[in-house]
């Protein structure tokens, strides 16, 4: 039979605090821009709400790269990144901190400030590795390969797209390996190293799969085709064109990153598809206007030239060609791949006109670029290793801190481990030595005070009762024919007799009372603000008390136990202690004699002082 589940209400899906929507939208950067963007707007508003500094960073942060990616006016991501700083540093969040100047000089790479944000880049560094999480580190690696990439040093690009790639788990897509694929993707093209750049390509594109992030998408795809290009083999990057021109151009698409329509062109040209090529250009002309860049600029004139070259307009291919030679040189000069793209084409066209000598100056011009190219894959290579080898040392560094930490932190928890020990152990010996005390005071059949604690006491209390004037009452008590009993019932039912009244007394007498075992079956009772009247009255109730107790031994019950006692006060006797002791037992005595199972209060008048302890026991009977 099936278990029954218990019913079970609507249930309830808790409300994240703004920390932790604001970093799940931080993670889903890369896998879902959108997704993203609006937890990052909530997390927002709800940080703001009650002034969590900590999470509004990591809202802004976020905020601010989407802003960065899809358009949006770079005004607009810089002040939310520049407020996602503030907010760390007033949160003390270091990783974030980090993080935050980190993408600020990202967005002035973007503005063409290369060298100034590698010099905000750089000193972040060590303390970023030290801090960051794997892929957050892979970011700051990667944006310092951004600026030497853009800087035309190509081997500390590389050397810092491997390193980034290396810390960035691609066990835990989140997308960010991605991101590293496409760039070292890009930067092999650069090189002319197009095979090498297609493996890191094609990995890229296999775990977008599992991103939603069509612009990351589309700049794989536009990278794939430009390598493909490179290859001779347009015909395979038809099936990417395809792709590339399913991606819409909206926010939710491709965003800010290029249409690359004229690369499209260039591919759709040379795979014969010179339909296809002209729409492109078209649709890449009026994409571009004006805002061309270098490589745009070139990309369009190859394929322009493609296409008046498939018409037959052979001179009009090389004219619109050498129109694009500028955009080769000067401040805005494109990375290495589309001028020798330009004087390929130039060199092959002339050549198909018989154009011999400009064939043969454009094909230098070409080799030259090529030759260059080359010798900078080489030394990114050697560069790359050299680079890796400081930021293992760096990594090492890091672990070795981490180690420490970690070994101190063990430490702390076995010091706290051996300080609860100790005090546990302390509180044992404390405990042991009041324990110890006690025994020393204590009678340990009754659990009562010993005549030893008697003696200790009864000076300080009288002295105590002097000062304030106030009576001290002491009492002796005495069982009666407890001697019988023990004849009767054994020594154990004595025993237990003892130990009860002892209970009995523990029970009835006030906290500030002191009672004492005196002797075998006698005790001596201390009573401060007592007079001996009043102690009278108290004795009696115990009397009453212990004469209702019922005793049940093997040999038969046992009840109307009775005792005698002498009672005395520091008024009555006023002289000296052994004075009061005496005086009491000499009542006690008196009590004895008048027929036991009576409480006799010391009167200086009717006992003779003469009359004297055990001179007196069990001699006089009757009152
Ligand atoms: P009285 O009424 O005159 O006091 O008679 P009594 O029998 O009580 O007095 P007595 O002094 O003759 O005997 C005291 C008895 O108390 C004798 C002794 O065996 C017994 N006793 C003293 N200490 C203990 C004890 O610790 N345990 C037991 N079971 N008996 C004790
Ligand atoms: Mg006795
Ligand atoms: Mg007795």
């Amino acid at each position: 039979m099936p278990l029954m589940k218990p019913p079970r209400g609507p249930r309830q899906s808790p409300v994240p605090a703004p920390m932790r929507q604001a970093r799940a939208a931080w993670r889903l950067q890369y896998r879902d821009s959108r997704k993203s963007l609006d937890l990052a707007e909530r997390a927002c508003d709800r940080a703001l709400a009650i002034g969590d500094v900590g999470a509004e960073g990591w809202a802004r942060i976020t905020r601010g790269l989407h802003f960065m990616r899809y358009g949006h006016p770079r005004a607009l991501a810089n002040a939310d990144l520049a407020r996602a700083k503030e907010c760390f540093d007033a949160a003390a969040d270091e990783a974030g901190s980090i993080l935050a100047r980190a993408w600020i000089a990202r967005s002035m790479l973007l503005d063409g400030a290369a060298s100034e944000a590698l010099e905000l880049l750089l000193p972040l560094r060590e303390p970023g590795l030290r801090v960051l999480r794997e892929e957050e580190r892979g970011m700051l690696l990667n944006n310092i390969a951004g600026c030497h990439s853009a800087l035309g040093q190509s081997a500390q690009a590389f050397a810092y797209m491997y390193q980034a790639l290396r810390e960035t788990s691609a066990a835990r897509n989140r997308g960010f390996d991605t991101v590293l694929y496409n760039n070292i993707g890009f930067e092999l093209c650069q090189l002319g190293d197009s095979l090498e750049a297609l493996r890191y390509l094609d990995q890229g594109i296999d775990r977008c799969a599992q991103v939603a992030n069509p612009r990351l998408i589309g700049t794989l795809l536009a990278n794939r085709l430009a390598g493909l290009i490179e290859l001779g083999r347009p015909g395979d990057a038809l099936a990417d064109v395809e792709r590339l021109l399913a991606i819409p151009a909206d926010a939710d698409g491709r965003g800010a990153a290029g249409a690359r329509f004229e690369t499209m062109a260039i591919a759709a040209m040379r795979a014969g598809k010179a339909d296809l090529g002209a729409e492109l250009i078209t649709r890449a002309r009026a994409t571009l206007g004006a805002t061309a860049d270098a490589d745009e600029a070139i990309e369009l004139a190859v394929a322009t030239a493609e296409l008046l070259r498939a018409r037959g307009d052979r001179r009009g291919a090389v004219s619109v060609l050498e129109q694009a030679i500028p955009h080769t040189t000067g401040a805005a000069a494109p990375g290495p791949r589309t001028p020798c793209l330009l004087y390929r084409m130039l060199a092959d066209v002339n050549e198909e006109l018989g154009n011999a000598a400009p064939a043969l100056a454009h094909l230098r011009t070409w080799q030259q670029l090529h030759e260059d190219r080359m010798q900078r894959a080489s030394q990114a290579r050697f560069q790359a290793a050299a680079l890796q080898t400081e930021l293992l040392r760096l990594r090492h560094e890091r672990d070795d801190i981490d180690a420490r930490r970690r070994s101190s932190e063990r430490a702390k928890v076995s010091l706290e481990a051996i300080n609860r020990q100790l005090s546990q152990k302390m509180a044992e010996v404390e405990a042991l030595q009041t324990a110890l005390r006690e025994q020393a005071v204590r009678d340990f059949l009754t659990g009562l005070f010993n005549r030893r604690y008697l003696n200790e006491v009864l000076p300080s209390m009288l002295a105590l009762a002097e000062r304030n004037g106030e009576p001290l009452a002491l009492a002796i008590i005495d069982f009666d024919h407890f001697k019988a009993v023990n004849d009767v019932h054994g020594h154990a039912a004595g025993d237990a007799l003892l130990a009860e009244f002892g209970r009995l007394l523990v029970d009835r007498l006030r906290k500030s009372d002191v009672a004492c075992r005196y002797g075998g079956e006698e005790f001596c009772l201390l009573m401060p603000h007592t007079d001996a009247p009043s102690g009278r009255r108290k004795l009696a109730d115990l009397q009453d008390a212990w004469r209702a107790k019922v005793f049940k031994f093997a040999s038969g019950s046992l009840a109307g136990c009775t005792f005698s006692a002498g009672i005395a006060d520091s008024h009555l006797v006023p002289r000296s202690l052994d004075a009061l002791l005496q005086a009491a037992d000499t009542a006690e005595i008196d009590a004895k004699r008048r027929g036991r199972d009576r409480i006799v209060v010391f009167d200086t008048n009717r006992i003779s002082r003469r009359v004297e302890g055990s001179s007196f026991l069990g001699t006089v009977a009757g009152d």
